[in-house]
């Protein structure tokens, strides 16, 4: 949608005001029927009556008051993505991890201090329901006259993958042993903004002018491909972390995922072009029509104009069939060849985590997702409500169980994590409450791979040269590892996890536990959000277990695992 220009752009959401501002948006989650692709109706997850979610809009500075009525007969949480929660973590969002989850009938106020300007988006973080649909982009302007980088004007894109059936449904068909694994692929449809992507609206440009266009993927499994033959675009922002001007052919887009990119438009308005977006997963079998799904929208200089015959499918056609959307998703680039505006040499390194992706067989026959070996499992009390209470022991990363695969972290650590993909799937990683510096990518060590793997020759090191791009969420691609380094200075829990959703219901998660010891210094839990637990039974206090010493007793047992 074309937004309105910078200088009103504090108005879209609220009164603008001199100054920081409260932005306040009220949801009432709800169950919706939908026919948003146009092929049958089928249940999600809407709020306020309907889907699409508005896009909530603010500027830097301004706090975003966000009042959630959960109508829902589930648990239901929000979770700002990128915002890094900086002395707020109990606001994070994600369900067990940072809160309890808001009840049925319950509600909640989640206040967050927006304070970069970038692109952004909410999403529910509890059952899985950004997947049905709640989901919005969250745009936060940067404060009048102090955009690094100048343009005229600015339009967003959000895209949605949107499925046949709930994503309860496909879960229980993933996880059921009785069927076989992976399930049948099932080819989701594209929304732009909210609708059916065959219906995409039309970006008019102005001869001469330059346009901010932001992409954020919201999909819950797919990747989307975005060029505009015709026109260069130059990448400045990638997850809410301005980068300078990098020229791209093409931008993929993992779930989760944002860029902006600058496009100036020609100097005559002579033609009209047109903009392509596909939505695909390297691991989904090509099928003429149905993956990749592609799409075109306009891009208008004068109604009526002849539309300049630029075609895209071809190198579409041999970037996919090379598996290179992934590796490269500047087109002709890995994302480590951005380099942040705001110069950050690279971090030195304290401590390395390694954390290494993979599948496994449970005792059920059934098939999970594994970090090094664990299949993530929620514990019995939040998190970070463990880390608060247990004194001394919140050092003991034991004491946050074992499911929750938790590494704690000394305040202020340099962290390399090395995320190993021996899988032939890429996955996108996407860390809570920080943005990390994207080090490296390289082939995966040969002892990590499957038996038959089969990963294809020539991957090399790609590093950063110069000074590294930070990003929130990064595309582990097939048979790769990345290397990424970030400073544990925002004291809380924060989760790492793959941003398919299957992925993560599958158990591919793990949780950094950031200063316990300051935590329990300088944070204080809101009322509201500790009597959410009360109100279900969920022990505030204690271990994993809910227990205030060393023992787990009471502990769900950890699934009994074999390599997949
Ligand atoms: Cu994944």
């Amino acid at each position: 949608m074309r937004l309105p220009p910078l200088a009103l752009a504090a108005t879209s959401a609220a009164a603008a005001v001199a100054g920081a501002a409260r932005v306040e948006v009220w949801w009432d989650v709800g169950s919706v029927r939908v026919n948003r692709a146009g092929h049958g109706a089928r249940t999600g997850v809407g709020v306020n009556g309907t889907l699409p979610v508005a896009p909530v809009y603010a500027t830097q500075g301004d706090t975003l008051v966000l009042h959630v009525r959960n109508r829902l007969a589930e648990s239901t949480s929000v979770h700002a993505h990128g915002i890094l929660q900086a002395g707020t973590p109990f606001m994070d969002g994600p369900a067990m991890v940072t809160q309890c989850g808001i009840p049925p009938n319950g509600s909640f106020t989640y206040e967050y201090r927006l304070d970069r300007a970038g692109t952004f988006w909410l999403h529910g973080h509890d059952h899985h329901q950004n997947s049905d649909g709640l989901r919005t982009p969250l745009v936060v302007y940067d404060r009048p006259g102090e955009a690094p980088i100048a343009y005229d004007s600015e339009y967003l894109l959000s895209f949605e993958d949107w499925y046949h059936s709930e994503f309860s449904k496909r879960i229980a068909e993933t996880l059921d042993p009785a069927l076989p694994f992976p399930p049948p692929a099932s080819f989701p449809y594209l929304l732009v903004n909210g609708v059916d992507a065959n219906r995409t609206q039309t970006l008019r440009f102005e001869p001469g002018c330059t346009y901010r266009i932001r992409l954020v993927n919201m999909a819950t499994t797919e990747w989307v491909r975005f060029a505009m033959p015709g026109h260069e675009m130059r990448v400045i922002e990638a997850d809410g972390v301005y980068s300078r001007p990098h020229t791209a052919t093409a931008l993929s887009l993992g779930p989760g995922q944002r860029y902006s990119v600058l496009v100036t438009a020609h100097g005559s308005a002579q033609f009209n072009f047109r903009y392509h977006m596909s939505l695909y997963a390297s691991f989904v079998p090509q099928v003429a029509g149905m993956s990749p799904r592609r799409y075109t929208g306009m891009i208008e200089y004068a109604r009526g104009a002849p539309t300049a015959d630029v075609r895209d499918a071809a190198a579409v056609d041999a970037a996919e069939a090379a598996g290179d959307l992934d590796r490269l998703p500047l087109g002709k680039d890995s994302d480590v060849a951005l380099r942040a505006l705001a110069a950050q040499p690279p971090l030195p390194v304290d401590r390395t985590v390694q954390a290494v992706l993979g599948g496994a067989t449970i005792a059920d026959g059934s098939t999970r997702d594994v970090i090094n070996g664990m299949t993530y499992a929620a514990p019995r009390v939040p998190t970070l409500y463990s880390a608060l209470s247990l004194g001394p022991l919140a050092a003991n990363s034991t004491l946050y169980g074992p499911q929750t695969n938790t590494v704690v972290l000394g305040h202020n650590q340099g962290v390399e994590v090395v995320i190993h993909n021996p899988n032939r799937l890429p996955h996108p990683m996407h860390l809570h409450g920080h943005t990390f510096q994207i080090i490296e990518y390289g082939p995966v060590d040969p002892s990590l791979l499957p038996a038959g793997a089969d990963p294809p020759p020539g991957l090399g090191v790609q590093r950063y040269r110069g000074h590294p791009m930070r990003r929130d969420t990064v595309v582990v691609p097939a048979f790769q590892y990345v290397r990424v380094r970030f400073r544990a200075s925002n004291p809380g829990a924060w989760l790492l996890h793959c941003h398919m959703d299957i992925h993560f219901a599958m158990g591919m998660a793990m949780t950094f536990v950031t200063a316990p010891d300051v935590l329990q210094r300088t944070i204080a839990v809101p009322d509201a959000m500790l009597q959410l637990c009360a109100a279900q039974g969920i022990p505030l206090e204690g271990n994993a277990a809910g227990n205030l010493g060393l023992s787990l007793d009471g502990l769900p047992p950890v699934p009994v695992l074999s390599p997949a």
